[in-house]
């Protein structure tokens, strides 16, 4: 009877979790202790696609905060819409169909996203910087250039997606090996300027151009100063018409994916040219106003010297 041949066993296995680079674990809330808990179930947010880029912004303008995801390829973003506002504790719900946002093509690979009011109206447009982790061929290991998407806004529920081939070209049309973008209006002319990081590439700077209708484009742009809170602010929140139109932007750091964009957080106004109140929301939960904020230029607000 032959010998059963005896197994040879090498190093066991062994295992890394990655459940954060897929983004399992994903929302985490301050317990107001000094700790974090993860929500992403009970906050309707838990996911496990390879998530990459992330803007934060209230992009239905209802009062709360909304999350972009930009994932890798076969999956289109995820709008986050958060319900927080309406109904009185935090969740999200998807809002890529309802908005259109599943229409770009899926053979993209996401990475920076960021809101940007390309028309000075107040309403936020999404730009997405794309560029694939393969080669385009496989004889060559040049990794396959994508185009980025700017996504328009028609109505608080739909963006329309720019066809191949629109006139006038505009430099996203270019095919690159997206990475990252920062956001920030680097001249200050109330257009948002976009400095875009390529892949082995030289780096873009993307100048935003003033909309041809600047009667109904205004603008305000307004960095905050921490005094008695972190001196960049990072984590406080404007709130433009805290009696109106209660529009949020956030003060962050590390945002879309390898940049951080300017601390100076703009909003488009439209037609109007009356000086607005904003309400500083500092980290730590006190609350400050600044009134009698004149249009089309920047300001500086300093923690403290509000009422
Ligand atoms: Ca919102
Ligand atoms: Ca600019």
């Amino acid at each position: 009877m032959a010998k059963r041949p005896t197994r040879v066993h090498g190093p066991a296995s062994r295992f890394t979790d990655v459940s954060e680079e897929m983004g399992l674990a994903f929302a985490h809330q301050h317990n107001r202790e000094g700790r974090f808990e993860d929500i992403s179930d009970k906050a309707w947010i838990a996911q496990s696609r390879g998530s990459m880029g992330i803007a934060v912004a209230d992009e239905d303008r209802d009062g709360d905060l909304d999350i972009v995801c930009t994932h890798w390829v076969g999956d289109v973003p995820a709008l986050y819409r958060n319900g927080m506002e309406r109904n009185g504790r935090l969740f999200f719900v998807d809002a890529a169909s309802k908005t259109g946002i599943d229409l770009l093509p899926r053979d993209l690979v996401g990475w920076a996203a960021g809101f940007v009011d390309t028309t000075g109206s107040g309403d936020l447009d999404l730009l997405i910087i794309n560029g694939h982790t393969n080669a385009a061929r496989f004889e060559d290991a040049t990794l396959a250039p994508q185009k980025g998407y700017l996504l328009t806004r028609k109505s608080r529920n739909g963006y329309a997606i720019r066809p191949p081939g629109t006139s006038p070209a505009e430099p996203f049309d270019e095919p690159l090996v997206g990475r990252s973008a920062a956001f920030s209006d680097l001249d200050h002319d109330g257009a948002l300027d976009v400095l875009v990081g390529v892949n082995n590439g030289q780096a873009r700077i993307w100048k935003g151009v003033r909309p041809p209708n600047e009667e109904n484009a205004h603008w305000i742009e307004i960095e905050l100063v921490g005094s008695v809170t972190n001196r960049d602010a990072v984590g406080s929140v404007l709130v433009l018409d805290p009696e109106g139109m209660k529009r949020l932007e956030t003060v962050a750091s590390g945002t879309s994916f390898f940049a951080t964009s300017s601390r100076i957080r703009q909003f488009g106004l439209g037609s109007r040219t009356t000086p607005v109140t904003v309400e500083v929301r500092w980290p730590g939960g006190y609350r400050e106003l600044f009134a009698n904020l004149g249009v089309n230029r920047v300001h500086r607000l300093i923690e403290g010297s509000g009422s």
